[in-house]
């Protein structure tokens, strides 16, 4: 079954590749037709107010991804039908003559999809990318009409995009972070659509304005002024190629950046933004996970009599919020043996809690793997697999994990959480094959071990289910690799 991402019915692929609803009878691209079958779409949707930034953000991300070869060699991005293809068009003329303010989003009951293909940026298999831009009127509306919000259905990734200055000082209508958020459940819920499992991203727009102090606003993060003002990539399209070869794209170093940041604005959020905490908590509440990112479209303001902008477009940290979607939808496509192996002693909380193993359990269940959970020191897994690890005790064996791997089968991948200290037999890891197929979790920074790819450290349960989704994937792109 594929999604029309035109009018969103499921259906067999046809010969004549047209969409079979006669109230819909598009035609879908080829390539789109071949990526949904094999599972490789992402879903994206935009929800905010009217005017905080989301045709912005999606313009001048899609201005930096037309330009992503210059940074990952071998990569592109495409449109794949020719709404897409004029759209791209017209933005890539408006960046170039400054006139970047874009039109108001019209509402519309019939969700008009980007559709674009992404090969090989943040990725290894060449996915389809469909994306909703919402207009905000939809949001304003959602509550009485949501039949304006239903692009969200078949949407992983929700950005609900808000600038904060339009929030602190242009709000008349005084909504605040957890109302937006209640809009959006109920409009779900009246469309019968669970939001379990998909992941809202919370897109701060608008970041130009909020560096330095901004009236009505508590100042940014330290290190979140520091993150945005040093993009590398803030002038991609402009930016020749050869100049940007000092930044080669580092999938994981940049990842793990992204993490920091969310985390940081997530403290942010629950201090400072209006409906902040309330927020983080529903979303949780409802089975959905939160992430947190921030980025300026244009760099700066447009210039208010006649909306050109000032001076070139440095679009800070737009890349994010797609780097983001690509990693929290994870390898779906084949099953991957996993070997869970847990600390020695099992604590109330943190990494080494049984709440945090059954975690890792589920989060790597969820992207794919098909796990057994090991004690250190045992060769037999104590949950075998495909068992959920619910009763796990502390162990009392000798540390080791070298008999563990000895018994696993050479395609298995494995995931090691370390509470107090690295296991005796550790070294021995770096002259095996296992090197590049195990992620060590450790607590602290000092057990760090340097030289080992997949390496982090652990500070919350929100970091698993990104974390083990890179993983994953990594593990599936040296598996396709092979000969
Ligand atoms: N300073 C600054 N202003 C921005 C930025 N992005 C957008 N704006 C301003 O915000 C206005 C609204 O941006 P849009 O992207 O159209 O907002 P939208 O969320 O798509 O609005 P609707 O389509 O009505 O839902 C633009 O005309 C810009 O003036 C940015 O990165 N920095
Ligand atoms: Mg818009
Ligand atoms: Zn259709």
């Amino acid at each position: 079954m594929i999604m029309c991402p035109y009018c969103l019915t499921m259906q067999e692929p046809q010969q004549t590749n047209l969409c079979n609803n006669p109230h819909c009878g598009h035609k879908l691209a080829p390539k789109y037709v071949e990526n949904a079958r094999a599972g490789n779409i992402i879903c994206l949707g935009t929800f905010g107010l009217p005017s905080h930034g989301k045709t912005a953000l999606v313009s001048s991300l899609m201005q930096s991804a037309q330009n992503i070869h210059k940074i990952v060699s071998g990569s592109f991005v495409r449109a794949l039908d020719n709404d897409t293809q004029n759209q791209l068009n017209e933005w890539s003329a408006r960046y170039k003559s400054g006139q970047v303010k874009p039109a108001v989003t019209p509402p519309d009951e019939r969700p008009r999809p980007l559709l674009v293909m992404n090969n090989k940026f943040a990725t290894s298999r060449p996915i389809t990318l469909v994306l909703y831009d919402l207009a905000g009127e939809a949001l304003v509306r959602a509550g009485s009409q949501p039949e304006y919000v239903r692009a969200l259905n078949k949407v992983n990734t929700i950005w609900c995009v808000v600038s904060l200055d339009d929030m602190a000082n242009k709000n008349d209508a005084g909504y605040a972070l957890d109302g937006l958020f209640s809009t959006y459940l109920d409009a779900m819920s009246d469309l019968h659509i669970s939001i379990k499992g998909k992941s809202i991203l919370v897109v701060y727009t608008k970041a130009d304005v909020l560096l330095g102090m901004q009236a009505g606003l508590a100042p940014l993060p330290p290190a979140v002024e520091a993150y945005l003002r040093n993009d590398p990539y803030d002038q991609l399209r402009d930016t020749p190629g050869a100049q940007l070869r000092q930044w080669p794209f580092d999938e994981d170093t940049y990842f793990a950046e992204m993490l920091k940041i969310s985390d940081i604005l997530q403290e942010y959020t629950t201090d400072f933004v209006d409906g902040g905490g309330a927020f983080v908590s529903m979303v949780q509440d409802t089975g959905a996970e939160v992430y947190f990112t921030i980025n300026s479209a244009f760099g700066s303001p447009l210039e208010e009599n006649n909306h050109i902008l000032p001076m070139a477009v440095r679009a800070m940290r737009v890349l994010d919020a797609l780097i983001w979607a690509i990693r929290l939808d994870g390898p779906k496509t084949s099953e991957q043996e996993v070997a869970l192996i847990v600390p020695a002693s099992i604590e109330d909380t943190g990494l080494g809690s049984q709440e945090t193993i059954v975690r890792f359990y589920e989060e790597l269940s969820a992207h794919g793997g098909y796990v057994a959970t090991y004690y250190p020191g045992q060769i037999e897994p104590a949950f075998p697999l495909g068992n959920s690890p619910t009763t796990v005790q502390p162990s009392n064996n000798l540390e080791l994990i070298g008999p563990i791997l000895d018994h696993l089968k050479p395609d298995t991948a494995v995931v090691l959480l370390v509470k107090d200290a690295l296991p005796m037999d550790f070294v021995d890891l770096f002259a095996s094959r296992w090197i590049d197929r195990l992620l060590l979790v450790v607590t602290r920074r000092e057990l760090v071990a340097t030289g080992l790819p997949h390496c982090r450290v652990f500070t919350h349960d929100g970091e698993i289910a990104p974390m083990v989704s890179a993983f994953l994937a990594h593990v599936a792109t040296a598996r396709t690799k092979k000969p």
